[in-house]
């Protein structure tokens, strides 16, 4: 049990998963599995809330070095659950449609975008709508070539709320946005990936190991410092050149002073002093 989790829920071996999301471990790899076949993989209050759960537990389980997130079945996601997310909750008060919103935001863009471990988002078929978000909040993203992706909500009459349109804004150009978000016409995964959307397409058959091989490449790294990386990315990209020069040699000072493997030195020695490695082709030798 980890030490941030003595007092809580969490740390207490029931695990938070298994009735909307399944969690599989492999290698170090936490395959966080939308769980709703049936529906597409629909993402209802209870997913939303469940997620949460996982997420935290997630965060500070040993297994989890690298998070995929993926659908089961055919889908990755067919967006929000239109009648547990939308028609059951019309006559919900507001107080209670904040607090659906506010778990459905928590984790889909709140929680993964600032995870502490790096996170890939595996888009396995079907990806409609609120999708989008979880999607663009991952750090990398593999899509399978035959997969579809489809901004639909203009054919619901309904706006892409949820932040929806804020997360296509921040990975497709101005073009390819609002071509899609205005038509709602669907597209493949090859396209997705021409538009940036994800990091690349591949063949369905070779998805699963694409992205197993992503998430190992990622594990040779230093985690503790990959972390760093991804977290300064988020938090510069909003700052000005000034701050952001500021924040980033604070952020720089920080994680070599809290460095577990104290790796700066490593990458050194074994480029001035043995001669061993050349670091400018891969990562320090982390054993040694
Ligand atoms: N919300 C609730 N239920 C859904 C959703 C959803 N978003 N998507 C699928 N389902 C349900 C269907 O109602 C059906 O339920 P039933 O078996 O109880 O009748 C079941 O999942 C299977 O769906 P089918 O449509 O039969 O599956 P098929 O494989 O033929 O089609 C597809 C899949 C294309 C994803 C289709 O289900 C679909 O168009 N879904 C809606 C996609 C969409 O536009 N989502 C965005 C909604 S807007 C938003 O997210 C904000
Ligand atoms: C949408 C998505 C939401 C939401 C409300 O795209 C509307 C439509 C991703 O969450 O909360």
């Amino acid at each position: 049990m980890s030490i941030v989790d003595k007092d809580a829920s969490v740390g207490n071996n029931l695990e938070p998963w298994g009735k909307n999301i399944k969690v599989e471990f492999e290698d170090g790899i936490a395959w966080v599995i939308l769980n709703r076949p049936e529906k597409r993989n629909a993402m209802s209050p209870s997913l939303n809330r469940e997620m949460i759960e996982v997420l935290d537990a997630l965060e500070v389980d040993d297994r989890c070095k690298v998070l995929v997130l993926t659908g089961a079945g055919e889908s990755y996601s067919s967006g929000m659950d239109l009648k547990e997310y939308f028609r059951e909750t019309d006559n919900a008060t507001p107080i209670e449609v904040m607090r659906i919103r506010r778990d459905s935001m928590a984790w889909q863009w709140r929680r993964l975008m600032f995870y502490p471990k790096p996170t890939i988002a595996m888009v396995n078929g079907w990806c409609f709508g609120g999708a989008f978000t979880s999607l663009v909040s991952c750090d990398l993203s593999i899509a399978a070539e035959e997969a579809i992706f489809g901004l639909s909500e203009v054919n619901w009459g309904i706006i892409p709320a949820g932040n929806v349109v804020r997360a296509v804004a921040e990975k497709m150009s101005t073009s390819d946005a609002l071509y899609f978000l205005m038509t709602g016409e669907p597209f493949d995964g090859k396209k997705a990936s021409e538009t940036r959307l994800v990091n690349e397409a591949v063949p369905l058959a070779q998805l699963r190991e694409r992205t197993k091989q992503l998430a190992l490449k990622l594990m040779e790294k230093n985690l503790h410092v990959v972390r760093a990386i991804k977290l300064s990315y988020r938090r510069v990209k909003e700052m000005s050149w000034d701050v952001s020069e500021d924040y980033l040699y604070a952020k720089s000072g920080e994680t070599y002073a809290s460095d577990p493997e104290q790796g700066r030195e490593k990458g050194m020695t074994q480029f001035l002093d043995t001669k061993t490695f050349k670091p400018g082709l891969g990562a320090y030798k982390r054993e040694s």
